[in-house]
């Protein structure tokens, strides 16, 4: 039990449902120490709602409130978190689900499964991390301090050498932070949830990555999944036996459920541990043994590239205006990460025209991996029309890269970054600004 900051007192937050088109009024009170924000990730809301302070709704001083009201436009599995400092890294998120009146909805049951990463009065705070990630890259500079450097910044690489045999050898996805617990809806491994159902049921699972520095492969031991969704929008169905999630990702899978009691289990990728909880269909069946690792986790996990937009979710198939590069890079030493070769305090935003078809070039240029993130839009893989499936959040491998296109049907000023919370403090966001 650790004392931490939350949403309505519980980890994740009381989910909000609603249906598309609906009109929401969220009183949200400010009872914490320092001021704060929420984002109301996924949702193509009127920009001054947004939720992120400074640039599109004003900051929330302590023992103060915000009254936010707006029309959310589009179905899907999406969650709120705040977008000031490290706060996220805390227990502030919480799930946004947004029920389509359209959909037959072919299950059973539903769950929502929120994975996270956490340090929170466990280990050393997201402030105390982040500052020892500054302190160590300036201490690692050649001709400085490095023995001091490179003590500090041990525990913070420790993750990295064992994800390299996770990823078949390409490097560094393993974030740059290890952590000593990782939760499925709250709770680590050592105690998980319960999900119960009956033998032969369908759920719909509605994965989420609220994580702040882990990506994770998530696998149903003894199952094979049907992702229908991600990031809201509807895919082609695709079986698989793993999903990986980047942070800020969400999928939406159908499983059929056997007979018995059965792991759910989220691996951070290229970090010690695991997330964890028990789906069970039978009350005589024993829990499997908390070092199972379900041999689903053994093979290629499916990724955003073996999904295909659903018919008639493509954005118009129409030219884009042009199209504006968003290299991302960055270093441990210093700790700065970039994108278009500056922080956000130098960034120059990027710019669209209302009505037009958008362009980005995302690049790569570093080892490690980056969920991109667009708020007020969501974008196509590869091009408008295409068939790329729908996202707001793209996880680009090292040295990888995406086009995505999007629609500019949303005017305001919309942040666009990188959803590990430590590169995102440390420069990695830029905006999104439409011309009048
Ligand atoms: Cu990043």
């Amino acid at each position: 039990m650790v004392s931490t900051w939350a949403y309505g007192g519980v980890i994740p937050g009381k989910a909000f449902r609603v249906t598309a088109g609906d009109r929401v009024k969220v009183a949200f009170h400010n009872d914490l120490p320092e001021p704060t924000s929420v984002h109301w990730h996924g949702l193509a809301i009127r920009n001054d709602m947004d939720g992120v302070p400074d640039v599109t709704t004003p900051s929330v001083d302590p023992g103060q409130r915000f009254d936010f009201d707006f029309v959310v436009p589009d179905p899907g599995t999406h969650w709120f978190h705040p977008h000031t400092g490290l706060q996220l890294d805390r227990g502030l998120y919480a799930p946004f689900i947004v029920d389509d009146p359209a959909e037959p909805g072919d299950y059973d049951h539903e769950w929502i499964v929120v994975l996270d990463d956490w340090t929170d009065g466990v280990g050393r705070s997201p402030e105390q991390i982040f500052d020892d990630l500054v302190a160590a890259g300036r201490a690692d500079v050649p001709g400085t301090d490095m023995g001091m450097g490179m003590r500090m910044r041990q525990p913070d690489m420790g993750g990295e050498g064992s994800g390299m045999g996770v990823d078949g050898g390409m490097m560094s996805d393993a974030g740059d932070v290890a952590y000593p617990l990782f939760l499925i809806n709250g709770r680590p491994a050592s105690d998980p949830e319960v999900l119960h159902a009956r033998p032969g049921d369908r759920v719909r699972v509605r994965l989420i990555n609220a994580g702040s520095d882990t990506i994770f492969t998530v696998a149903l031991a003894g199952h094979e999944i049907t992702v229908t969704h991600t990031d809201g929008y509807p895919v082609r169905p695709e079986d698989t036996g793993a999903i990986r999630i980047g942070m800020g990702e969400r999928y939406d899978a159908v499983v059929e459920l056997g007979d018995g009691a059965f792991a759910l289990i989220a691996e951070p990728v290229g970090k010690r541990g695991s997330a964890r909880a028990i789906v069970r269909t039978s009350a005589a069946a024993p829990t499997p043994p908390a070092s199972q690792r379900p041999n689903e986790l053994a093979g290629f996990p499916l990724t955003v590239s073996a999904l295909q937009v659903a018919e008639g979710a493509a954005l118009p198939a129409r030219e884009p205006v042009g199209t504006q590069p968003l290299a991302l890079s960055g270093s441990m030493t210093p700790y700065v990460w970039t994108i278009n070769g500056v922080t956000y305090e130098e960034a120059m935003p990027l710019t669209i025209g209302e009505g037009q078809i958008g362009r980005l070039q995302i690049s790569n240029m570093s080892m490690m991996s980056h969920p991109i993130h667009l708020h007020g839009h969501t974008f196509q893989i590869g091009a408008a029309g295409g068939t790329g499936p729908r996202k707001d959040t793209v996880l680009i491998p090292p040295m990888g890269g995406a086009t995505v296109d999007f629609a500019a049907e949303n005017p305001g000023q919309w942040m666009i970054h990188c959803h590990n919370a430590y590169h995102a403090e440390a420069g990695m966001m830029t905006r999104l600004e439409y011309t009048t």
